[in-house]
């Protein structure tokens, strides 16, 4: 497991929501940190932090081994079925107890029974909500003890399983009895096909005491009510509770701008407040590669004669829509970001650990670089995970980095009796109101892969439903998917489109390819060779993706240096997909030498990932309009292992993140046999020149073109087919395109391309890579002027470019 590195750059980024509140007797009580939890049971408490979890608790005291070492996971197991106390110790003053007390708790895993003072508060059971708790009346001058008991999940929610008439299918967990889709909690800590079963308990979010007096702010919220290039109409709404009349002063600013300057008059109890003001000429947001992400940062007071609340609130103005509108080819599925179509770049986005709280600031930092880095202007929050911390979202703000966000069910089918609703209801409601001002949130999504579960993946028969049981479970998907979390969405949320499953269709079928988003699984679990990936191009790919090898460093983090082998213990308990490494080696063998030295192989498996994906994003993007967004599947991992990832647990690019970053860019050059198109996504027309040279492989130039172009904005364009008999003197092997696009003197993109699969090249084992270098930067060429094929350089640091044929 890595180790936490705790960073400054958190409370830098939190300056721009934290509250100050600058009354003295307002204040909070962070009871984050030290703590103690034992097994339920046992007599001796051990030391625990908080937020945490009960395994990396367990691992920090030594009782258990690395839980990402070899096959640990299987050792580490029983943890799952015993019950856990945790418990902390806080001293009050007399002050204190004089004031209003609320405990919050931003998240507790799962089935959590919460004491104070010997005193039941909460009981809880979704690892999704959080939890405030009105406190004053328990707490005690002196010591005061929080005591919660967390209890097994698995166990909790065995007899819901055991009383259901029919079986809930979700093969991810891999129990015998699959418990976990009665348990709000992240589906994937129950196993998936790139991760392990970890399933964790804990207070795995801050919790603290905030004290209050004279008036407490329930919300405080800033949003844009309508968008003109003239101006923005922006609403401020607040509830605030207060213990008397009173009179509070409202001040918003932006800068020295004073937009809204007013006096409430306050009545005991809850008040609801509200104004309006404009912004003129706003600027907009947009995302990456489009503009710039702009942000509206504004300060808001509240003032009673006791007491001065302050709070940075940050806006983004933007239109958004999902336009699905039925056309001759099926029904189009894309995002117009202020009017202008957007062509979505990106990845789904998977939880960076399985030990959550252990994801750090810098973590969040690091990948949301590397997502702007390569381009991608969307990622998909995938529905098996968790809603992620508000640090992502705000990062998402600032990088213009667009989220197409699903609620937390994925390829299971879920339960539909009113407890659940109701506690699905309320975990809704949290997340949409604490998601929804987000500038970056472009999408509500009510699952992952159910709709197409139902109608293809065979349960109706496998686990043998009565007609009865299938009316019950496909009316329990209809309420929660296209009643309760739509109209929630409408209700709370009402800017944001909701869109009831991903992918709309299963990849089986035709219509896949010509409505709304696919998932399309023909290459990896079908078996195609990667050039169907040309032919079978969707309206939008939300899923599409290929495995690889992490690089050294990360596979020496679960395996021995003596264990560097396809089949060693630790490769296959870090390998969960059922059909995993020889599914690699098929692949390869088809297209590229397969090396018999394992460090080789690893090199080649992440050529294999990007070659065959990079097709697969070309087409892509060479059918725009047709089709208007590709996110691969998936972008990062949660453990080090062998997956679909571009990105690797520690952050590492893998070839396939190199060659997004190449993919992804504003101009590409891409062929499709010997047609050329040039794809923009340039909100300008351009003048630009496009430069194309034959050459072997010993840099002789046998054919060029230059052709002077007028790019249309946001188009893709067939630029030049380059005639047979040009192609047909040379031997296919042997020969490359080399492609480049200039605007004015510099460069915008650049390509190379082969007639024939890696493997078939004629390539020169006399190559000759020199280095220098020189001011920050590495200087690489080839010495004897030879082809040099993915050049891989090995670091330490992610480069601005890596694999590249020089
Ligand atoms: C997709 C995802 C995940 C899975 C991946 C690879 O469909 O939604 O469920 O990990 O396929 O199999």
């Amino acid at each position: 497991m890595r180790p936490i590195q705790h960073s400054l750059i958190l409370i830098l980024l939190f300056a721009f929501s934290a509250c100050h509140n600058k009354e003295k007797s307002n204040s909070s009580l962070d009871l984050s940190g030290d703590w103690q939890f034992k097994k339920q049971g046992d007599s001796i408490w051990l030391s625990a932090i908080v937020p945490g979890t009960v395994q990396t608790d367990l691992y920090a005291n030594h009782l258990i081994s690395d839980p990402f070492y070899g096959d640990n996971e299987q050792r580490n197991k029983w943890i799952e079925n015993e019950n856990w106390m945790y418990r902390k110790d806080f001293f009050l003053d007399l002050s204190k107890l004089k004031q209003n007390a609320e405990l919050i708790f931003e998240g507790l895993d799962t089935y959590a029974t919460v004491f104070l003072n010997g005193k039941q508060i909460i009981e809880s059971d979704n690892m999704f909500r959080s939890y405030k708790i009105e406190i004053d009346s328990f707490l005690l001058e002196g010591k005061n003890r929080l005591e919660i008991l967390f209890e097994s999940p698995v166990q909790k929610a065995l007899p819901f399983y055991d009383t259901l008439p029919y079986r809930l299918p979700a093969d991810n967990d891999r129990n015998d009895k699959q418990t976990s889709v009665f348990t709000r909690k992240a589906p994937y800590q129950y196993g998936w096909d790139w991760g392990p079963r970890y399933v964790t308990m804990g207070i795995w979010r801050p919790v603290k005491i905030q004290f209050w007096d004279d008036f407490n702010i329930i919300e405080n919220r800033l949003y844009q009510i309508e968008l003109t290039d003239e101006k923005a109409l922006v609403a401020w709404i607040a509830e605030v509770y207060s213990d008397t009349e009173t009179s509070l002063f409202c001040s918003v600013q932006l800068g020295k701008e004073v937009k809204i300057d007013r006096k409430f008059d306050l009545v005991k109890g809850i008040n609801h407040l509200a104004d309006t003001f404009n912004i003129e000429h706003p600027k907009r947001w947009w995302p990456n590669g489009y503009g710039r992400p702009e942000l509206y940062v504004f300060d808001i007071q509240l003032k009673t004669k006791n007491r001065d609340f302050s709070e940075k609130k940050r806006m983004g103005f933007r239109t958004i829509k999902l336009i699905t509108e039925k056309d001759s080819i099926g029904e189009s599925f894309y995002f117009k970001v202020n009017g202008i179509p957007i062509y979505a770049k990106g990845a789904n986005y998977i939880p960076q650990d399985n030990f959550l709280p252990n994801v750090d600031s810098s973590r969040y930092v690091q990948i949301i670089k590397s997502v702007k880095a390569s381009n991608m202007n969307m990622l998909r929050v995938w529905g098996g995970g968790i809603y992620e911390n508000d640090l992502f979202y705000d990062l998402c703000d600032e990088n213009g980095i667009l989220l197409w966000q699903d609620f937390m069910f994925a390829c299971s089918l879920y339960p539909g009796d009113s407890a659940f609703i109701h506690n699905v209801k309320a975990e809704a409601i949290d997340n949409i109101k604490r998601l929804r001002d987000h500038p970056s949130l472009a999408l509500w999504c009510g699952n992952n892969e159910i709709n197409e579960l139902w109608f293809n993946w065979g349960y109706q028969k496998k686990y043998s439903y009565s007609n009865k049981d299938s009316l019950n479970i496909w009316d329990d998907y209809q309420n929660l998917f296209n009643r309760l979390l739509p109209d929630l969405v409408k209700e709370w949320s009402p800017q944001i489109d909701f869109w009831e499953s991903s992918p709309k269709i299963g990849w089986g079928h035709a219509e896949s390819m010509s409505e709304g988003d696919s998932h399309y699984w023909g290459i990896w679990w079908g078996k195609e060779p990667f050039e169907v990936y040309a032919k079978k191009v969707p309206r939008f790919a939300s899923e599409f993706g290929f495995q690889s090898f992490p690089q050294r460093s990360t596979l020496l983090a679960f395996a021995d240096s003596n264990q560097m082998h396809i089949d060693s213990k630790p490769m296959h308990a870090h390998q969960k997909s059922s059909i995993g490494n020889q599914t690699i080696v098929e692949y390869m063998a088809r297209d590229f030498p397969v090396p018999t030295d394992f460090e080789d192989f690893v090199y080649v498996s992440q050529l294999v990932q990007a070659y065959g994906l990079s097709i697969a994003l070309e087409a892509q993007r060479r059918a725009k309009p047709y089709c208007m967004g590709s996110l691969y599947w998936q972008l990062n991992d949660c453990w080090p292992g062998i997956s679909w990832s571009g990105l690797d647990y520690f952050g590492n690019w893998k070839a396939l993140h190199y060659e997004a970053q190449h993919d992804f860019a504003t101009f590409l050059i891409s062929m499709d046999e010997n047609s050329v198109y040039i794809v923009s996504d340039s909100l300008a027309d351009i003048d630009a020149n496009l430069e194309l040279k034959l050459m072997d492989f010993n840099g002789q130039l046998l054919f060029s073109k230059n052709s002077e172009l007028h790019l249309s904005a946001n188009r893709s364009a067939l630029i030049y087919t380059i005639p047979d008999e040009i192609i047909n003197q040379f031997a296919s092997n042997q020969v490359l395109m080399n492609a480049k696009l200039y605007v004015g003197e510099k460069l915008r993109a650049q390509n190379v391309f082969y007639f024939v699969s890696p493997k078939e090249l004629r390539l020169s084992s006399d190559v000759k890579p020199e280095f220098k270098l020189k001011n920050g930067k590495l200087f690489v060429w080839s010495q004897n002027g030879k082809l040099i094929k993915n050049l891989y350089l090995q670091t330490n640091t992610n480069l601005s470019a890596n694999y590249f044929d020089l």
